[in-house]
């Protein structure tokens, strides 16, 4: 019998975006003090889909204040209580994911595909793990009876937006903390969403508190001396700026910063299997990921055969509509960021390493970068010293083990790795030598809640996820 797949279409219908959204704090929706708004835009053809308050002093104080009250009962909760409200939240996300990936996908950019398939299951999955943990924190390996730390001020970037709210939000909650979150200012509107599902899971005012703005609303939130914790989660240019403002207080701190991970691919590795791991590593989500396998290294003896199927594959990509379920790379998030693409690719070019795009056309409107591949990079070019946060992959070589290690590990940076060889033992001894927080064997852009996830070196330190992740948000 003949299977047909016939998937209801995605469309701008499942979604009702409200003309202008206000700041949630203690439970409630309201404007800026001072009436302050701006505008956010559909990355795929600019259309304004809504306008959102822009925090300012006076809202900063109100929210951290409305945190702090709720502290004193939520902390007081016993954790199998404050599970309860997380599994909701957890269960609600699902049962509303289709539209939280419409709404992702139109502020982001992002393809349909992506958003339902993995940004989405992604969040349900990591408040149902912390609402797993709310009751066993005893147990964690930090101590009988470790405590929260007070009001978390939490600061995320635009390109998983309800991802990183979830990796943020679930693991302070469980440990009985309150938040203060501010999403990025490109995408704030999965996070207002997430304001009205816990008031629909009845979640007591004041826990969680959403802030939109830009980076000074940022800045005031983590400066704020009643914020006992800071997790940001951004560049590494603002991530120093934080740790500046955060030194000399008493306030604990966990980075999560740029990448720029190499993707290693010996001459035993299954080629088509590598291949499709490198189009993954860098491909997904445009390249805007922070374990981004944007160097590849390949062993020169394969480097021919991996690049002309690489190159087969790239010309079967299709670059268009985020709501389109076919669609494989979507809108770039901003005009910024195309400009920082753009300037890093032409420096590229500059420096003499050899661009190559297939052939496809772009939409009119928006913000596009077609799939780019440049070879005969160098280890001083800055396509590969650089984060380039895009859909960029810079191609070097090498000939041995330890060479791949030398160069993988010849950047400021050490969010991810990916190692492809058939051969186990040699994944093990190059798992050892790199320095990066996630190393993935014949795979690439793995997640699981319940695994730690974060820095080596300038890509910050702390971990979320898992069990370590208990750790940020706790005093032992
Ligand atoms: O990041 P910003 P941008 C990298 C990536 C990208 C570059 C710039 O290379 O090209 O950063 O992106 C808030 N105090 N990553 O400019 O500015 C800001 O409002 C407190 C890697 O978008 O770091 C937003 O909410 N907060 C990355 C968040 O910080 C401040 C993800 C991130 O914005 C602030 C994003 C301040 N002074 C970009 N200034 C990753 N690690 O995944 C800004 N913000």
């Amino acid at each position: 019998q003949a299977f047909e797949y016939a998937p209801a279409p995605e469309s701008r219908a499942v979604i009702d975006i409200a003309p202008s959204y206000g700041l949630f704090i203690d439970g409630e929706f309201a404007e800026a003090a001072d009436g302050k708004v701006f505008k956010t835009v559909s990355p795929a053809n600019e259309e304004v889909l809504s306008e959102v308050a822009q925090a300012g002093t006076a809202d900063v104080e109100r929210a951290v204040k409305a945190a702090r009250k709720a502290f004193e009962k939520w902390s007081a909760l016993p954790g199998a209580e404050r599970a309860k409200y997380l599994f909701r939240i957890a269960r609600i996300i699902q049962e509303r994911s289709r539209e939280l990936a419409v709404l992702e996908s139109l502020d982001n950019g992002k393809p349909i595909k992506e958003s339902r398939d993995a940004d989405l299951p992604l969040v349900a999955a990591h408040f149902f793990y912390y609402a797993g943990w709310a009751d066993k924190l005893g147990h964690a390996g930090l101590g009988p009876d470790p405590k929260p730390l007070g009001v978390a001020g939490q600061v995320i970037p635009w390109n998983f937006p309800l991802l990183m709210l979830a990796w943020k939000i679930a693991p302070a909650l469980a440990c009985g903390n309150t938040v203060v979150l501010k999403p990025a200012e490109t995408t704030p509107l999965s996070a207002l969403f997430f304001a009205d599902i816990c008031r629909q899971a009845g979640l007591p005012k004041g826990v969680v508190n959403i802030l939109t703005g830009d980076g000074s609303t940022g800045a005031e939130l983590v400066a704020h001396p009643d914020v006992n914790k800071v997790a940001f989660t951004g560049s590494t240019e603002v991530g120093k700026a934080i740790a500046r403002t955060v030194a000399g207080t008493d306030k604990k701190l966990t980075l999560e910063l740029g990448g720029k991970a190499a993707n290693i691919v010996f001459d035993d590795a299954p080629i088509d299997q590598a291949v499709e791991g490198i189009v993954n590593g860098i491909f997904f989500n445009q390249g805007h990921v922070c374990c981004a396998g944007s160097r590849l290294l390949v062993q020169e003896s394969v480097q021919d055969e991996v690049l002309d199927a690489l190159k087969r594959r790239m010309q079967t990509l299709r670059v268009g509509d985020p709501l389109d379920k076919n669609t494989d790379i979507g809108a770039i998030n901003s005009a910024e960021q195309l400009g920082r693409i753009k300037e890093l690719a032409a420096a590229g070019e500059a420096e003499g390493a050899e661009r190559w795009a297939p052939a496809c056309e772009l939409p009119g409107e928006g913000y596009w970068f077609a799939p780019t591949l440049f070879t005969g990079v160098t280890q001083a070019h800055r396509i590969a010293r650089e984060e380039i946060f895009g859909p960029v992959l810079s191609v070097l070589t090498f000939r041995t083990p330890e060479e791949a290690v030398a160069k993988a590990n010849n950047t400021p940076y050490g969010l991810s790795a990916g190692i492809w060889t058939e051969k186990g033992s040699r994944s093990l001894w190059m798992a050892g030598k790199l320095r990066a927080g996630v190393i993935w064997s014949n795979t690439f852009n793995k997640f699981d809640p319940a695994s730690p996830f974060g820095g080596y070196k300038e890509s910050g330190f702390g971990r979320e996820g898992g069990r370590h992740g208990l750790e940020a948000y706790l005093n032992v």
